[in-house]
């Protein structure tokens, strides 16, 4: 943990010497005025370490604690008073329903408390997107929520995990982020929960939203261009303190020469719905549908979705006769973002009608 807390202060260090004489730092609060702002960790490549400052892309993800990640930001100090605690220390790809509950309860619990005025969660890359819509649909607060990650541990050269964490503390004490739902920051710029995704593994500038970020943060300072427009946070219908448990959902991957056979494992291992990660516009092979119409028949509920790569938009009874086979559609929304919302759409319905409703609406 040393080296790599050294590979942290030459960044640092380096600040020290570079900084050109005679340029004031930045004026800091006084820490009553300073915004009272907790991180939560949970692993990932933000708090991974490489065996060299030349490994951005072989590393191990989730070994260096939040402490350590806070001390390797000092100007922390200059945006908040800031806390850390660690919730998980895991890379995001293995994170399960019952670790989004557990993060998202002690997430609202933070948020009801007066004493905190916004919240950090550090997290890996390859589900942040999942985790940020979720906690957009199930934390009945105003006060901001910002998920953030890092494409390079911080061990690497031109690692990206402390400006992304300076900049994600800097949303998190900024009024003007309370009632925008949850936001994810890396690479500068602040995305809707709902909307961003990890659209490329090896570039630092990895998180794309098909609608566009909804605003930028320079020098710690937030500047918003754009609101998002579906319901979220406090406008939310769901509670996070009224889901004991997330429904199995699962994700069925569409593709040339695909037969039903991962549908029926699914509906086997008890699944309540299906997203169907379609071609094009959510599209499903002859071959599959009439195992979907009796699935559906047998209560599980069918939602087609598009694996397009770039937003995908799946409207109702185009390619498939949705209101005849009762299936639902997940419009805009990536399939991975559909089963988070599929799920818990489950914990309050079981209609699908509503299910569509609720697609339309968030
Ligand atoms: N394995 C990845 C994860 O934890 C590492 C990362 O990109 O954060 O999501």
């Amino acid at each position: 943990m040393k080296d790599v807390l050294h590979s942290f202060a030459p960044g640092v260090l380096a600040l020290l010497f570079l900084l050109p004489q005679g340029v004031q730092a930045k004026e800091v609060a006084a820490p009553q005025q300073l915004a009272n702002v907790v991180i939560l960790a949970t692993g990932g490549t933000i708090a991974g370490a490489g065996a060299s400052a030349a490994n951005s892309a072989t590393y191990q993800a989730a070994k260096v604690p939040v402490e350590q990640l806070i001390a390797g930001v000092p100007e922390l100090k200059q945006l908040a008073n800031v806390r850390g605690e660690q919730v998980f220390q895991i890379a995001s790809e293995s994170i399960s329903n019952d670790n989004l509950l557990q993060l998202g309860k002690h997430v609202a619990q933070l948020a009801a408390s007066a004493e905190v005025d916004g919240i950090v969660i550090t997290h890996g890359t390859d589900t942040l997107e999942e985790t940020a819509y979720f906690l957009n649909l199930v934390e009945r607060t105003d006060k901001p929520i910002v998920v953030v990650g890092s494409m390079r541990p911080g061990t690497a050269m031109s690692a990206d995990g402390m400006l992304n964490l300076y900049n994600a503390v800097a949303v998190a004490s900024d009024q003007s982020a309370r009632g925008k739902g949850v936001l994810v920051t890396l690479n500068d710029e602040i995305h809707a929960g709902r909307d961003v995704s990890k659209s490329v593994n090896i570039k630092t500038e990895a998180f794309k939203s098909p609608w566009g970020p909804l605003g930028m943060v320079v020098e710690g300072k937030s500047y918003w261009f754009r609101l998002p427009a579906k319901r979220h946070t406090a406008q939310s219908e769901f509670d996070i303190a009224k889901i004991s448990s997330l429904p199995r959902v699962d994700i069925a991957y569409g593709y040339g020469n695909v037969d039903d056979t991962s549908y029926k494992a699914f509906a086997q291992a008890g699944a309540k719905a299906i997203i169907h990660a379609g071609t094009g516009n959510g599209s499903v092979a002859s071959r599959v549908v009439p195992t979907l119409q009796a699935l559906r028949k047998d209560g599980l509920q069918v939602i087609r979705s598009s694996h397009v790569n770039q937003g995908g938009f799946v409207l109702r009874n185009a390619e498939q006769p949705d209101d005849k086979n009762d299936w639902v559609v997940a419009h805009d929304l990536n399939p991975q973002k559909a089963r988070i919302l599929a799920s818990v759409a489950l914990t309050s319905t079981q209609d699908s009608r509503e299910l569509q409703r609720i697609f339309w609406e968030y």
